[in-house]
């Protein structure tokens, strides 16, 4: 069974002495709520009201999933979405630079956007990899995407939906937020997303190669092995107010946190705010980090010192001296039902459709399996487990939509699955 690292809790069936349901109003730090109850997270941009948080509950024994395939014959898709205001049609990144636009399960015959850049198809780690819509974008029509340029490149840049057709962008470039250099094809992170603080997030990989040659991972004097934090809204050098390093010398205001090795996936709860991240291992141990909505940035979870919670370059680790270890890993081969070779993150479950999902963490690994946890009052509940009822594929992502009902992504074959009940 996968390892939970969180205090209180074994790797037997029995749920931590505390778990349980809760009915306590106050103190629920790692919801974003301060002891009186008032929310505390800033704007909310998710379009779901924080309220209280439900009551924590052990995740199930056993989980089965169903799913209604919702569009099929995609060629490499590597995320879906909905954007604010668009709650008839999806979103779907294809990474061969293309993003899609999907009505009642029919693809329409342009594309909304593209872009020209480096992918060779196969297991190419390169191509356009994420896309985050502005929190105002119904009024607004701003745009970003992460994408590899042909020249190597990791960039985030800024576009703009046409004036005239809401399904048309404009294929101009308003503004580049992030341009890097990089010195191999792997590693490239590629997801971006706002925060309720109105902040883009953007996840960078270590830059590729193998057990992070060029140290990045703890170099806060580089962009790569981060999560930076964005302010697209002000002026300057995007660096978003807050940031933990700004203003300090040899290091990159734009860093959030860091010691990641390749978070391609991650996501917050539109409910309490908190921060899941999938980052992919190297050798032997996948991860998953969260970060509760009350952080103030700062976090170092560990890479290239450690490979999840386990020793990977012990003389690295003086990088990070105060190591956050992660919620939960599982090994590449041997874990029983959590086991694989490549973390894909998903969602928190806030939908309405299926209520026993009700915070349940959705996630998976690109050989196929769906695997499920519930993080809550700072602990896992109960223990994850491994999801039933869900045709194989390779889990290049998931989804979530307007409404938070869930969606997962199989790049190969290239389709989009959702999660009903
Ligand atoms: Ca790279």
């Amino acid at each position: 069974l996968v390892l939970l690292m969180a205090a209180g809790c074994g790797d037997d069936a029995t749920p931590p002495a505390d778990s349980g349901p809760r009915r306590d109003t106050g103190g629920r730090d790692a919801a974003g709520m301060d002891a009186d109850g008032v929310d505390s997270g800033g704007t909310d941009s998710g379009g779901v009201d924080a309220g209280e948080p439900p009551a924590c509950e052990p995740a199930p024994a056993d989980l089965a999933l169903n799913t209604m395939e919702v569009v099929s014959g995609l060629a490499d898709p590597v995320y879906v979405t909905q954007a604010p205001g668009r709650n008839d049609v999806l979103f779907i990144v294809e990474q061969n630079g293309e993003i899609l636009i999907a009505r009642d399960g029919t693809v329409l015959p342009e594309p909304f956007f593209s872009i020209d850049v480096a992918f060779d198809g196969g297991n190419d780690e390169r191509g356009l990899l994420g896309l985050a819509f502005h929190p105002d974008y119904d009024a607004n029509g701003r745009f970003f995407i992460y994408y590899i340029a042909p020249s190597g490149d990791n960039r985030v840049a800024e576009y703009a939906r046409s004036a005239g057709d809401e399904d048309r962008a404009n294929m101009t470039e308003v503004a580049r937020l992030y341009d890097e250099e990089d010195f191999a094809g792997n590693h490239n992170g590629g997801m971006i997303a706002f925060g309720r603080d109105g902040y883009l997030y953007v996840g960078t990989g270590d830059g590729g190669g193998g057990g992070d040659p060029g140290m990045t991972g703890l170099d806060l004097n580089h962009p790569f092995g981060k999560m930076l934090r964005l302010d697209v809204d002000g002026s300057g050098n995007y660096a978003a107010p807050g940031n933990p390093f700004m203003g300090m010398a040899g290091r990159l205001a734009t860093i959030w946190s860091y010691g990641l090795r390749n978070p391609w996936r991650w996501s917050f709860d539109r409910l309490t705010g908190d921060m899941y991240i999938a980052d992919v291992g190297q050798d032997e141990w996948e991860e998953v980090d969260v970060q509760p909505a009350a952080s103030t940035g700062g976090e170092c979870y560990g890479w290239s010192g450690w490979e999840g919670t386990h020793d990977f370059a012990p003389a690295r680790q003086a990088g990070c001296p105060e190591h956050v270890e992660p919620i939960a890993e599982y090994p590449h081969s041997g874990g029983g039902e959590l086991e694989g070779p490549s973390i894909t993150g998903g969602y928190v479950y806030r939908g309405s459709a299926i209520p026993s999902l009700q915070g349940t963490y959705i996630f998976g690994d690109i050989s196929g399996p769906i695997y499920y946890l519930r993080w809550c009052d700072g602990a896992i509940q109960g223990e994850a487990g491994r999801a039933s009822g869900v045709p194989m594929g390779q889990v290049s992502s998931f989804g979530e939509d307007n409404a938070g009902e869930i969606y997962i992504v199989h790049r190969n074959p290239g389709r989009i699955l959702k999660i009903v009940p």
